[in-house]
C-alpha cells in the first residue's frame, strides 16, 4: 500500500492526508492512484461515515508534480488531456459523488490542481496562513480539476476570470468572505476544529445528509419545478430511513439520537 496517501478510519471518519510533503504534496501517479484507491473504498465501506482530506507538511497541495513535466529531461509532449481523463476527472466525479460529507483541511498552500481539489470537497476549512493558488496561467495551463467550472459558479465570471488569469494568490480569509470556502481559522485551531466537524457529521444522518449534498449539488442545473419533485422525492427517501425514525424517537424520548446512516 502506498503512503503517498494516509489513511485511517476513526469514528466513522476516513482521515486521508496527502503526504508528499518535500514536493508540497504535489500529484505523482501513485498519489492519484492511491488516492483514487481511498475514494473507492469511502463509497463501498458502510463503516465510512465521512471523509476528511488534509496535506502533510506546510502544504496542502501544490496540483501536478512538474516533475514529470520538465522538457529539459527530454522526450516528447506529455498528453495532459490523459492526465485529466485518467486521474483528476475521476477523482472529482468520485468526490462530488460520494453520499457521504467530504471535509477538506486546507493546511497551507492549495495550488493548481490541488486548490481546486479542495474548493470540490463539500465543507472546506482553512488555516489562516493557507493560500488558494489558481496557478495554472503562470506555466500556460487552464484551470483543471473542475476550477474553471466551480470558480465561475460561486464567483461569478468577473473574480473567476482574474483570479485564473492572474494566479493571484487568495488568501484563506479572502476565500471565506467571498463564499468560496466555509472557513478560515486559526492555524493552530485548523485540525481540531476540522476533526470535530467531521466526527459530528459522521455520528449525524448520513443518510439524509447524501441526499442534501446530492440535492444541492444539483441544483444550479434543475429549474424550480424540477428541483421541487426532486425534493418531493428524496424526502420520501429520507422518509423511510431508520435515521428519520430515530430522530424523531429520540426528540419526543429528549435524548441524544443515535444514527446510523440509513
Ligand atoms: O498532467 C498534467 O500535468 C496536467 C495537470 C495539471 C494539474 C495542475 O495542477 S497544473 C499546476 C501545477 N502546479 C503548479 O504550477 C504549482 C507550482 N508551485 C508553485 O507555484 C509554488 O510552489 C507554490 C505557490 C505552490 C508554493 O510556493 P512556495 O514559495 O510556498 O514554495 P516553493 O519554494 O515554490 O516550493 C517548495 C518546494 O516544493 C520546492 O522544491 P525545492 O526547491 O524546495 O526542492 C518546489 O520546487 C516544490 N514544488 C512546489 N510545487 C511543486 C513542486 N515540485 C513539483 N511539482 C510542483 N507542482
Amino acid at each position: 500500500m502506498s503512503d503517498t496517501v494516509l489513511a485511517r478510519l476513526d469514528g466513522g471518519v476516513l482521515k486521508l492526508t496527502l503526504n508528499r510533503p518535500d514536493k508540497l504534496n504535489s500529484f505523482n501517479e501513485e498519489m492519484h492512484l492511491a488516492l483514487r484507491a481511498q475514494l473507492e473504498r469511502a463509497h463501498e465501506d458502510a463503516g465510512v461515515r465521512a471523509v476528511l482530506l488534509s496535506g502533510a507538511g506546510r502544504g496542502f497541495c501544490a496540483g501536478q508534480d512538474l516533475g514529470d513535466r520538465d522538457p529539459r529531461k527530454g522526450g516528447p509532449r506529455p498528453d495532459l488531456g490523459h492526465t485529466i481523463g485518467t486521474y483528476y476527472n475521476p477523482a472529482l466525479r468520485l468526490l462530488r459523488a460520494l453520499q457521504k460529507p467530504v471535509i477538506c483541511a486546507v493546511n497551507g498552500v492549495a495550488a493548481g490542481a490541488g486548490a481546486n481539489i479542495a474548493l470540490a470537497c463539500d465543507i472546506v476549512l482553512a488555516a489562516k496562513s493557507a493560500k488558494f493558488v489558481q496557478a495554472f496561467s503562470k506555466i500556460g495551463l487552464i484551470p483543471d480539476a473542475g476550477g474553471s467550472w466551480n470558480l465561475a459558479r460561486i464567483l461569478g465570471e468577473p473574480r473567476a476570470k482574474a483570479l485564473t488569469m492572474t494566479a493571484e494568490p487568495l488568501p484563506a480569509e479572502t476565500a471565506a468572505a467571498w463564499g468560496l470556502i466555509w472557513k478560515a481559522v486559526d492555524d493552530e485551531a485548523l485540525l481540531a476544529e476540522a476533526t470535530a466537524l467531521a466526527e459530528g457529521l459522521a455520528a449525524g444522518p448520513t443518510f439524509g445528509l447524501g441526499l442534501t449534498k446530492r440535492l444541492i449539488q444539483e441544483a444550479a442545473s434543475n429549474d424550480l419545478d424540477t428541483h421541487l419533485d426532486r425534493e418531493r422525492d428524496c424526502q420520501r427517501e429520507a422518509g423511510f430511513s431508520e435515521d428519520y425514525a430515530e430522530g424523531v424517537t429520540a426528540f419526543f424520548e429528549k435524548r441524544r439520537p443515535e444514527f446510523k446512516g440509513r
